[in-house]
């Protein structure tokens, strides 16, 4: 099932908008200078995709940058979490 999701863009942060999904809990999804995107929770904690699509670890505390040249700071690790949402995606259920 697949739901339309409006990203909201909040700060000047570009938000990835590109296709629409079954968000998953995922409240806003970041891409970063690297080319990796960090997924951002309802409740704040973050998950990492690197740029082939695959979930990646990062600890909490680091810094990332954005696209746009800001930094922020990792919150969580949720690579578990991230792995259900992706790959429910990829089912397209
Ligand atoms: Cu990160």
């Amino acid at each position: 099932m697949l739901k339309k999701i409006a990203v909201a863009i909040a700060g000047g942060v570009v938000a990835v908008s590109a296709f629409a999904w079954d968000d998953g809990g995922i409240e806003k999804s970041i891409e970063l200078k690297d080319g990796s995107t960090v997924h951002v929770f309802k409740d704040g904690k973050m998950g990492m995709e690197n740029p082939y699509g695959l979930v990646t670890s990062m600890d909490e505390g680091q810094t990332m940058v954005t696209k746009d040249g800001q930094t922020i700071v990792m919150k969580g690790n949720e690579t578990a979490r991230l792995n259900i949402v992706l790959y429910r995606q990829y089912r397209g259920s």
